[in-house]
């Protein structure tokens, strides 16, 4: 039997061996910490600023201000608007200066005694003073197809509507955290807990005005990122490595709980507004749709999270015409950026209260209005892309629905819920469809650096961070197997900028198929080379040489590889190798809106069954049903968990995590206590997770299909589940069950209410 593989580095998690970045701290002597200034308003003036005082404190040792930066004080990544000490506030808590002690207290007593003076301005904290006051970022992003007004007007039946829904906190469980130093050659090095260490490179590079080669960035490892450090470890890194420029000593910045969610951005919040069309049977005719994402201070991702919104407000339904436009409000709160799904799951979540409104007032079933609006073979998405596979949405609905007994559950649950006048129970399957590429084409591409000693044994280095996912471990089996190695012949190296240059984020879900290609084509080349040499010494054909775990065989003759490559060696044949994938056939117009922004779209559905108690609202995840398409696993195992963790991130964004800021701008809910997440109690009781079978996807690394973020958007049945719980509370008479994002049991409790009541 063959050993599953799992997570390459699970023993350490769990015994606490592995290391983190903030783990390194033992390893720099003199090291100084860093704590930040922070401005008690959301929106001011800095009128004054006087460090004398802080510098009195015992143990500190120096402070950072704007005229320390040596080049440009500035880390937006685009468009640089993110001023590292800013003039002008823009948020609440965020930071005026940094003070470095030799303790960690002695930094936070001296940041303590930094005096600062302002001029409060007022403050626009929610989307609705943001529209109202048209305070924008961007927009209107727009993507069209067809007359959608016209559509509307001429369709039998008209709905219109709005949705709030709710951000989320990323709560990984390693908050931001780099240490700088200086290297044994007079660069400066960074240890970052980043998902593109590349970017934190450049923004190092930026703030100290030096060129790009005078940083390396490296990251280990990260306890979780969610796409929280996909830019947003880049400031933390710049303090760092600008303590370390002035005071020539190692720099450690790390934001304990509470700071790393009142500073760092946020899943954003949208507001939706809608106006649909649609026939007697359900099926839709047009959709007027704007979207206003809660953008925060500064621009971030924002953009590039608006648009994957725009691109998934089809999720897997055909709209025949379609006019969705997008805004990006600036307001005065933390820089809200890309958290698993970005912008996807909102796109996705506002169709699917679209469908069920419509069902409800046409007082058919939601799931019959879904499946009757799937995809077919052959259609396009609103902005232009043949929908690929279309038929594996009916395949995976039919199936789950089979698999989870979806027919006869109803039925029984229709019996419960006659037989409870308080207590009701709701069942929903949701599909999901979800885009795989970076929409901006150009981060479709990766490289890698394998070095192969002459002992067989093997270093990999890609530019892919591993943040929990299982990266390094898929890499790790598609390294054996392109080498003809054993797993346990290879390991995975650090991600270091000095390894592999110019890398994109890990995001996007595409880290095993853009850094396992580029692993792999290293790996051809480095086999191709070795085929001749081998055949001569098997007194082979060279076609008929195999490399497969470690031995090499042709003929009747079987070695070691490690004789082979010692062979090569001594024939001057190079045993390393640098791989490079970019992502064939991806392109995308942001004027026209149209193109095929992606390489191919993830699929997945899921069946959930809840029961709320109609006294206060408290609901409970009965069951959980879900598959998804992954094509051939790497890692099973992996898989698995990446499935399973998606779907309960997602359950805990739509009913229970809520991010509360005050009128001032305060985020008042900045630690476990106040922000509720999902535990043990919130699992679902009953939890099936299966593949879709026979699903190999061609043109992908071994045929697999990225699984880090499509599970996430499953839990949207989790929250149709509950609007049917509630919808079972009324009449007969149907009508739309209305309930903003996340349905906490308040809103649950306030929706019964309405529903009783008809
Ligand atoms: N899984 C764990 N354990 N920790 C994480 O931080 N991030 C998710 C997902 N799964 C994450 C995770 C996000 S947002 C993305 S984009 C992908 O992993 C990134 O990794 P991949 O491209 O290698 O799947
Ligand atoms: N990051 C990004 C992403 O820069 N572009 C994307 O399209 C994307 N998609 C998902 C997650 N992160
Ligand atoms: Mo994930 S949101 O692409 O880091």
């Amino acid at each position: 039997m063959v050993k599953p593989a799992h997570h390459e580095s699970a023993e350490a998690h769990v015994t606490g061996e592995a290391l983190y970045t903030d783990d390194l701290v033992s390893r720099f002597p003199h090291l100084l910490h860093a704590w930040p200034v922070l401005s008690p308003h959301a929106h001011a003036l800095v009128t004054y600023l006087n460090v004398a005082d802080a510098l009195e404190e015992p143990g500190v040792v120096d402070t950072l201000l704007a005229a320390d930066v040596p080049g440009e004080g500035n880390t937006g990544a685009n468009r640089h608007d993110e001023l590292l000490f800013p003039v002008e506030i823009t948020y609440h808590s965020q930071p005026v200066a940094w003070v470095l002690g030799e303790t960690l207290e002695a930094a936070r007593l001296g940041a303590a005694r930094v005096v600062v003076q302002f001029e409060v301005l007022p403050a626009i904290v929610t989307i609705q003073d943001a529209i109202s006051a048209k305070s924008f970022h961007s927009g209107p992003l727009r993507i069209r197809r067809g007359d959608a007004a016209a559509a509307i007007d001429d369709a039998p039946h008209t709905l219109a509507g709005e949705l709030s829904i709710g951000g989320q906190e990323h709560f990984y469980l390693e908050t931001q955290c780099a240490i700088a130093r200086y290297d044994e050659t007079g660069g400066i090095h960074v240890e970052s807990s980043t998902q593109h260490p590349a970017e934190t490179q450049e923004i190092v590079a930026r703030v100290l005005g030096i060129a790009r080669n005078q940083v390396t960035v490296q990251c280990t490892r990260m306890g979780g990122a969610f796409g929280g450090k996909e830019v947003q470890a880049n400031p933390y890194a710049a303090i760092a490595a600008l303590g370390t420029w002035k005071t020539k000593r190692p720099v450690r910045v790390r934001l304990p709980r509470r700071l790393d969610m009142a500073l760092t951005g946020k899943r954003h919040p949208f507001f939706a507004r809608f106006r649909v069309g649609f026939d007697a049977d359900g099926l839709l005719r047009g959709l007027d749709l704007e979207l206003y994402s809660d953008g925060g201070w500064s621009i971030d991702l924002s953009e590039p999270v608006l648009w994957r919104a725009l691109f998934h407000s089809d999720n897997a339904y055909l709209v025949p015409a379609l006019d969705a436009r997008g805004w990006v409000c600036h307001t005065h709160k933390t820089s809200q950026t890309a958290f698993r799904g970005f912008g996807g799951p909102q796109g996705m979540v506002v169709i699917e209260d679209i469908l069920e409104r419509i069902a409800r007032t046409l007082r058919l079933d939601p799931h019959v209005v879904r499946e009757r609006n799937f995809y077919s073979e052959g259609d396009v998405t609103h902005y232009g892309q043949p929908v690929k596979d279309a038929g594996r949405i009916e395949r995976i609905w039919n199936r789950l629905k089979e698999t989870s007994e979806f027919n006869l559950r109803r039925a029984e649950i229709a019996r419960f819920n006659a037989a409870h006048p308080h207590c009701k129970r709701g069942l929903a399957i949701t599909p999901a469809k979800f885009g795989i590429s970076f929409t901006a084409t150009f981060f479709n591409q990766a490289g890698a650096l394998v070095l192969v000693y002459r002992d067989g044994s093997v270093q990999v280095n890609h530019g892919g961070t591993e943040m929990g996912q299982g990266l390094h471990t898929k890499i790790r089996e598609i390294a054996a197997q392109g080498l003809g190695v054993t797993v346990d012949a290879v390991r995975v190296m650090p991600t270091r900028t000095d390894k592999v240059p110019n890398t994109s984020a890990t995001a996007a879900s595409a880290g095993t198929d853009l850094n396992g290609a580029a692993v792999l084509d290293a790996c051809t080349q480095i086999r191709a080379r070795l085929v001749p040499v081998a055949a001569e010494m098997l007194g082979c054909d060279p076609a008929a040489v195999r490399f497969a775990a470690g031995r090499v065989s042709g003929g009747s003759g079987d070695i070691d590889i490690a004789s082979v490559l010692d062979a090569a060696y001594r024939k001057r044949i190079p045993l390393f190798a640098h791989g490079f994938y970019r992502t064939p056939e991806i392109h995308f117009d942001a004027k026209t809106a149209t193109g095929k922004p992606f390489h191919y779209f993830a699929y997945g559905a899921a069946v959930s069954e809840v029961e709320i108690d109609g006294f206060t609202g408290a609901h409970r995840l009965l069951r959980a049903d879900l598959l998804q398409d992954i094509g051939d696993s790497i890692v099973p195992l992996v898989d698995l968990g990446q499935i399973e963790g998606g779907f309960v991130q997602g359950a805990g964004w739509l009913t229970l995590e809520e991010l509360v800021w005050d009128a001032q701008g305060r985020l008042a809910t900045n630690g476990a206590s106040t922000y509720k997440l999902p535990s043990w109690p919130e699992m679902p009781e009953v939890f099936n997770v299966a593949f879709l079978e026979r699903a190999t996807e061609p043109g992908v690394i071994f045929g697999s299909k990225a699984v880090g973020e499509p599970p996430l958007m499953l839990a949207i049945s989790v929250r149709e589940a509950i609007r049917e719980a509630i919808a079972a509370f009324g009449c007969e008479c149907g009508g739309p069950v209305e309930l903003d994002s996340p349905a906490t049991p308040e809103r649950i409790f306030w929706a019964v209410g309405k529903a009783r009541r008809r």
